[in-house]
């Protein structure tokens, strides 16, 4: 269904009518996002890019990350970011307790993963985190979030919905939990294309080992942790979790994952302190719900500088 031959990709001609729809409906969905969190109390972040601490993305089962972009400035070296979680640990722990960030991600994956049409290496996070929530809670906040731009854009853009040949489906809320070991064990090793593919609304999938900072209940060993699957293929649009939050838990997470202690001493330091709260969140992958919304053959569509892996523009 989708491959790598790409509208909008000559910048030398004016932008298609279907470009330009996708940027309108983009720009309505982030409004009617941004305003739901404002009405809720939110505190709107701005982004940081350079930084000694950042996402180590690994472990993880979806890792494809080919080099991380480090670079020396006043003689120290520093990461671009991979992703906020980090500083999100932070600011909701020694400020206010409920943030978003449209956080902008460089992660330079492998290209071979151009031709899933869902990878880019930039593409920005609506990131959310609140200092004390459960997994519950940010269900709910992304569930209204998502059903929310959909209704709007049905309603208000039905224009430009008929410009990208697009039915637009008002998903039912709550979604669906499943756990992750129990569609593995169903569809096998790809149970995230099939189940993409086979359910109709977008599903939670809970309990995925990965990245330190997730919650493990250490006496079941579930992860507090889930994604969110789109349907139509359009796979996975945003991770998230509870938080570890206790000094011991998050050394030997650290020291099992074979990771540098010293990129993440802030976390360790607030943690033995009894400053770092518990918290949960997540980030939404903004090209791709845009690309799931607008029906986009590859999530590079929706971007008018396309960051495709493997392929670097001429701007
Ligand atoms: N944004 C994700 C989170 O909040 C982390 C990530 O992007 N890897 O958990």
């Amino acid at each position: 269904m989708r491959g790598l031959m790409l509208e909008g990709l000559d910048l030398r001609k004016p932008m298609s009518g279907r470009k330009i729809a996708i940027l309108r409906i983009q720009t309505e969905v982030l409004r009617v996002m941004v305003e739901r969190l404002l009405e809720k109390g939110f505190y709107w972040i701005l982004p940081v890019i350079l930084s000694k601490s950042t996402d180590p993305l690994w472990p993880d089962p979806e890792f494809s990350i080919e080099k991380k972009v480090e670079v020396e400035i006043y003689g120290e070296k520093v990461s671009a970011m991979q992703s906020m979680i980090v500083h999100k640990r932070v600011l909701v722990s020694l400020g206010p307790e409920k943030i978003f960030i449209l956080s902008p991600n460089i992660r330079i994956e492998r290209r071979d993963r151009a031709a899933t049409g869902r990878h880019l290496y930039e593409f920005t996070q609506f990131e959310v985190e609140v200092a004390y929530a459960k997994m519950q809670d940010i269900f709910g906040i992304y569930e209204e979030l998502i059903t929310e731009s959909i209704k709007y854009v049905r309603k208000h853009l039905s224009r430009e919905l008929e410009v990208l040949g697009r039915e637009l489906k008002i998903p039912q809320t709550p979604f669906k939990v499943y756990k992750r070991s129990e569609l593995e064990e169903k569809y096998g090793a790809s149970w995230q294309d099939e189940v993409s593919r086979i359910f109709e609304d977008p599903i939670w999938v809970t309990g995925i080992p990965r990245e330190f900072y997730d919650y493990e209940d250490p006496e079941t060993g579930e992860w507090r942790n889930y994604d969110l699957i789109l349907p139509e293929g359009y796979g996975e649009v945003i991770s998230g979790a509870e938080r570890e939050y206790e000094y011991e838990k998050l050394a030997k997470k650290l020291e099992r994952d074979g990771l540098d202690k010293s990129n993440y001493k802030i976390l360790l330091d607030l943690a033995k302190e009894g400053l770092l709260k518990p918290s949960a969140g997540a980030g939404l992958g903004i090209e791709r719900f845009i690309a799931y919304i607008v029906g986009a053959r590859h999530v590079a569509e929706v971007q008018p500088f396309p960051r495709i892996p493997g392929i670097v523009p001429e701007i």
